[in-house]
């Protein structure tokens, strides 16, 4: 929530309607914030929920903190972390660098509405996007004199992805991203909206703090980052995506991205415009469902811009936690930690954040209506 203030207090204050060809957008890739977006509209499709339903029999194993129900076993080794893709590769994605990781148990599929209601109603936890905003705390985290937004500003609420036709350039986010009073994971794109009939689907506007307070009252804990793109790989070794180096773009769909072109077009050809439920395309190597795309998935580990160039490449990491603490010169300000797999909004013309390198900052107390989470837990002797 504060990075999200940051946003719309600081961002994209100079809008340069003369910057919106072709080339220019895409050479503005090179800031990919990918904060994208899905449409409201997708919110309000009605989803055949059966095959979903068949496939999780008991979406509230979580109530059983001691079952490793729906999880699935990742086994230890070494690998190579990173991206081996030049091309496609962000300077944060490099270089590669050796990793162990010991054994553990991985959620098979993002947690869902379903599972989050049943912590909620045992523990009457209360969201970060759900609370009042404190304007002394948050203000620490802009630049000096920044005068106090309306009051309206400090209300409960989230980012909302609302899709746009009309877009000047890939950078300035404001042109998708909304900030709605009201929205939070019960009610995904504002006060109006609701999950009914969504409970297989992934809950979003999900902060850190949130994750962290399900995971352990799941008996759970988030990933680290250097476990989730081993997770990812699925047991394969140097590929670009969780099933192999075949483009997103051939064959079958096998996930849930942004087909057509962000943000202005949408076609719909993997079988969902927003969010789907769990689920519903092929799992990796390891049982993994939704590692590439549908909503993105916070780790552990504080974001560090430079983390990875930091190391040295003679070591073998053992089970690395990451940094001790962010870095990220856009925003120094606004604590960041990891997010990974890339959301219904990525798209191989912006971020193609679906690559199991693909590793991309998030404000820990930020709730967004692309990001949810999983969890993981320890292999006990
Ligand atoms: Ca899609
Ligand atoms: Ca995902």
């Amino acid at each position: 929530m504060f990075g999200t203030l940051t946003f719309l207090l600081t961002s994209c204050k100079i809008r340069d309607k003369n910057s919106n060809t072709n080339e220019e957008i895409k050479n503005n890739n090179c800031q990919k914030t990918c904060l994208e977006n899905s449409r409201t509209k997708s919110l309000l499709k009605e989803i055949d929920h059966t095959n979903v339903v068949n496939k999780i029999n008991d979406s509230l194993y979580c109530l059983n903190p001691d079952s490793n129900e729906s999880m699935a076993y990742i086994p230890g080794g070494i690998y190579s972390m990173g991206s081996s893709n030049i091309d496609m590769a962000l300077k944060r994605e490099l270089p590669q660098h050796q990793v162990k990781v010991n054994a553990f148990y991985m959620d098979i599929h993002e947690v869902t509405n379903s599972q989050f209601s049943a912590f909620v109603r045992a523990t009457n936890y209360k969201t970060v996007a759900e609370r009042q905003i404190d304007w002394d705390i948050i203000k620490k985290q802009l630049p000096k004199n920044t005068p106090k937004p309306n009051p309206d500003l400090l209300q409960p609420g989230s980012m909302v992805f609302v899709s746009s036709k009309d877009i000047y350039n890939l950078i300035d986010i404001s042109q998708w991203w909304r900030w709605i009073k009201g929205a939070d994971w019960q009610h995904p794109y504002g006060p109006e909206s609701n999950i009914k009939g969504k409970g297989q689907e992934p809950v979003v506007h999900i902060c850190y703090h949130d994750a962290l307070a399900y995971a352990k009252w799941c008996g759970k804990r988030l990933p680290t980052e250097a476990e989730w793109e081993w997770a990812a790989r699925g047991g394969l070794k140097d590929k670009v995506y969780p099933w192999g180096n075949l483009s997103v773009e051939k064959g079958t769909p096998k996930c849930n991205y942004w087909t057509g072109i962000f943000p202005t077009k949408n076609t719909e050809t993997d079988g969902f415009e927003g969010v789907a439920p769990v689920m519903q395309y092929e799992p990796n190597g390891y049982g993994l469902y939704d590692m590439a795309g549908n909503v993105w998935e916070i780790c552990e580990d504080w974001y560090d811009e430079n983390y990875y160039s930091s190391l040295n490449l003679t070591e073998i990491q053992d089970n690395p936690k990451g940094p001790k603490t962010w870095n990220y010169p856009m925003e120094p300000m606004d604590p960041k930690r990891v997010i990974r797999g890339g959301s219904f909004l990525c798209n191989d013309s912006y971020c193609s954040s679906y690559r199991v390198s693909a590793r991309m900052p998030y404000s820990q107390d930020t709730g967004m209506s692309h990001t949810g989470f999983r969890c993981v837990k320890d292999v006990t002797p």
